[in-house]
């Protein structure tokens, strides 16, 4: 009998071990309940409805506009007289001159709104929209996504029958799957139809088959991208119909939804090719196509486990009622955030595509999306956003899901020379503050948040890659980017007359202002703390490639030399915090969101309880001042700046804040109540941005390992709550997989793999030793 419990305790534990579920017991009313699916080009978001229900399409690709060059060629004629304002400590001026001459030529972004602009935004595709007959009202209903199969189920009873949809997009062919079955022959009948807003030339239905085509506008009053979808039912008996646009099935048994989307983005014609995608599916079974596609993504997802443990798990409460008590006590519910970090870890599985020629990262919305006009376009901010939504990627083991944006990155730093010579008529590549797919790398419409320079911090994404992986081959390619990038800043950095500093002229710290000591506002400066921290990381990691790389690039010492030219990274004020600008002002919003000036802490490693305990304090007493509080991203922010600081608590603090419930519910009415996060989990900005998915899932990995500062340093900031629990598969900096075992807070075991003899320096509470694997 002892034996037998002491086996049936195995099984659970595995189980529970294994239990990744997003759960609830009601149909999605609004869009921000429905279930995230993706396979790194198709989106499915179905909403579970019993009736009438709608399947939200998305294509990663399908974006309005075109390529543009929206540079100011002028621009550099107006630099040495916005420098000259800046050194006179005349702000404001230089301001105007900046929004006159450093903004691009045109709609720009259309301040968020560029749908019909050049710079056009990421949309919403489209609707798959189901009638189900016979099926009006439910009892035991049930909807879930499973991360670790990447499906998501409806299940339910209707006048005696039991009905279960599955729905998936598969990881081995490009094709999203529904299969509608009942445990009563016959019990299968739906009226489907496709719909979307606007932009479709041909709507073609016969018998078991809709193809739909369509053209966005390219914002100059031509035709942008054609996309196409095509929609197949393959029913086990029943009858097909069709009426008024709708493929009619009547008491079938069984019935197979197959759906492609595609654009001309790809370089091929995108009917042709959803033509061919069904093509390659239209035979195979269910089980075979799920079998294929669990096959492409468990490996991919198994690689990370996390759990948490607790003394009550919750895995049976629906995931809303698991939110609001987790914003109660987050001591109770240990497992939900596993799950919300499991849940950052599949949504990057599920918004990009690697092994895809030309795939695309994941935008604002990832991939999912259900308006023609999304949120500030739905595109690629490079103030904190798109660098925020690969911050868990090396960490989580998914180090391949950073290479679409590193290619994106490549592709900028070609586009970016225009940009760099029209500002600046400088050699080298720039790009400012945002992008989309069409490689946009011009300054935006308006100073304060549009005139900051990305190109360095993204050289940050590139050098870190090469310190997960090790990868030299990797690095001598991108070795030209990094370095061109540096070419720009040497060129163009000026001296501040005050100190003596080399700096960036003009800038802004995005997108904070402050208060001019003549009591006028303004947000354009020289020398932003961030960018000085990004200088001094760029020239770093270029003397550290070129060295790894043995290039002997003069560059590299000419960089070398300029090293002591910088401001350092860090300059306290008065008020013991770390200065987000050379002159201490005072902050227009003192809780502003962005809190750049600490991008030493995270992602850079400038400031560190370990190396830099006094940089610490001060980047302690920062973030006191800014607060806890601020949109998803900014919470999420503050988890890993709270981590990197050891303090684990704090990190718990704040990821409470960024679950909280960011909608009310009577009865079915909802309602937005800002930031946090919606019942699927999504992050509410508000609205929805992916963003503080993506770094709430890091800033959780960051609490567990950190290895930026010359050693793996094992559970750096372990909150008290989190007392016992086990990850396996983490990665360090060095090319390192690490599993860790831990109860009463303490490390119990751990193993570290790379490579054999190799000797690593390792870090347990204060405790550092070397190790040789
Ligand atoms: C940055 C942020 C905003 C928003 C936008 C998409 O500009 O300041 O809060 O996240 O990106």
């Amino acid at each position: 009998m002892k034996k037998i419990l002491i086996s049936l305790c195995l099984i659970y534990s595995a189980v529970h071990a294994q239990e990744m579920k997003l759960k609830y017991e009601q149909p999605a009313e609004k869009w921000e309940e429905s279930l995230p699916l993706g396979n790194g080009t198709i989106g499915l978001m179905p909403n579970g409805k019993i009736h009438d229900e709608s399947i939200v399409l998305n294509e990663i690709s399908l974006w309005s506009g075109g390529p543009q060059d929206p540079n100011n060629y002028q621009a550099k004629n107006a630099l040495p007289e916005i420098q000259e304002l800046l050194f006179q400590g005349k702000n404001n001026l230089a301001e105007a001159l900046v929004n006159k001459n450093f903004v691009c030529v045109g709609a720009g972004s259309g301040f968020g709104n560029g749908a019909k602009a050049p710079y056009g935004c990421y949309q919403n595709f489209g609707w798959i929209n189901f009638l189900h007959f016979d099926q009006q009202e439910a009892t035991e209903y049930k909807r879930w996504l499973d991360l670790h199969e990447a499906k998501a189920v409806t299940s339910f009873k209707s006048k005696g029958i039991q009905y279960l949809r599955e729905y998936l997009t598969s990881f081995d062919k490009n094709v999203g799957v529904i299969k509608l079955s009942a445990d009563k022959k016959k019990s299968i009948g739906f009226a489907l139809h496709f719909y979307r807003d606007e932009n479709i030339t041909d709507y073609k239905i016969k018998d078991n088959e809709i193809e739909i085509t369509g053209v966005l506008p390219d914002g100059k009053g031509g035709k942008g991208l054609h996309f196409a979808a095509k929609i197949k039912v393959i029913q086990k008996g029943g009858k097909i119909s069709n009426h008024d646009n709708q493929i009619i099935l009547k008491e079938a048994d069984e019935a197979l939804v197959l759906i492609s989307a595609s654009t001309s983005y790809y370089d091929h014609d995108p009917l042709t090719y959803v033509q061919k995608e069904i093509a390659k599916v239209e035979k195979s079974s269910y089980a075979k196509l799920y079998q294929a596609h669990l096959k492409k993504y468990q490996p991919l997802f198994n690689r990370v486990s996390l759990k948490l443990d607790d003394l009550q798990p919750k895995d049976q409460v629906q995931t809303t009622d698991r939110l609001a008590a987790f914003y109660k006590n987050p001591a109770q519910d240990n497992g939900l955030a596993a799950l919300y970090y499991q849940f950052g870890r599949y949504l990057s599985i599920s918004s990009t595509a690697p092994k895809l020629k030309k795939a695309l990262p994941p935008n604002l919305q990832g991939l999912w999306a259900h308006q023609i006009q999304t949120p500030w376009n739905g595109d690629y901010h490079l103030n904190i956003n798109a660098q925020m939504n690969h911050w868990g990627v090396e960490v989580s083991n998914l180090s391949e899901y950073h290479e679409p944006f590193i290619n994106m990155i490549k592709n900028l730093a070609v586009e970016g020379r225009k940009t760099a010579q029209a500002y600046y008529g400088s050699p080298g590549w720039v790009v400012y503050m945002m992008t989309n797919i069409w490689g946009y790398t011009a300054p935006g419409e308006n100073a304060s948040w549009g005139s900051s320079t990305a190109s360095g911090w993204l050289c940050n994404h590139l050098w870190d890659h090469y310190l997960f992986t090790q990868d030299k081959a990797y690095l001598k390619d991108i070795y030209p980017v990094l370095k061109e990038a540096a070419v720009f800043y040497r060129a163009t950095l000026v001296k501040d007359p005050k100190t003596g500093w080399l700096v960036t002229s003009p800038s802004v710290s995005p997108e904070n202002g402050f208060k001019m000591s003549n009591g006028k506002h303004a947000s354009v400066v020289m020398g932003p703390t961030i960018d000085n921290q990004i200088v001094r990381e760029l020239y770093l990691s270029v003397i550290k490639a070129d060295s790894i790389l043995s290039n002997k690039d003069s560059f590299a010492s000419d960089l070398r030399a300029d090293l002591n030219k910088l401001p350092p990274a860090v300059v306290v004020s008065k008020s013991g915090r770390v200065m987000e600008w050379l002159e201490d002002y005072e902050e227009t919003e003192p809780r502003h969101r962005h809190v750049s000036h600490l991008y030493g802490l995270y992602p850079a490693n400038f400031i560190s309880p370990v190396t830099s305990p006094a940089w610490a304090d001060a980047a302690k007493k920062t973030l006191e001042v800014r607060g806890d509080e601020g949109t998803g991203w900014s919470r999420a922010w503050k988890i890993l700046f709270w981590a990197r600081l050891h303090d684990g608590d704090h990190s718990l603090e704040i990821l409470r804040q960024l679950l909280r419930p960011a909608y009310t519910k009577t009865g079915t009415t909802y309602s937005g109540v800002g930031a946090g996060t919606y019942p699927n989990l999504f992050c509410a900005h508000p609205p929805f941005q992916i963003d503080g998915n993506f770094g709430g899932s890091a800033g959780i990995a960051e609490m567990l390992i950190q290895s930026h500062d010359g050693f793996i340093h094992l559970l750096p900031a372990l909150p008290t709550a989190w007392k016992d629990g086990q990850v396996k598969g983490l990665k360090a900096r060095g090319n390192y997989t690490v599993d860790i075992t831990w109860k009463n807070g303490q490390v119990i075991d751990y193993k570290i793999r790379g490579k054999k003899g190799e000797k690593v320096k390792v870090r347990i509470l204060q405790e550092e030793k070397e190790i040789r694997i």
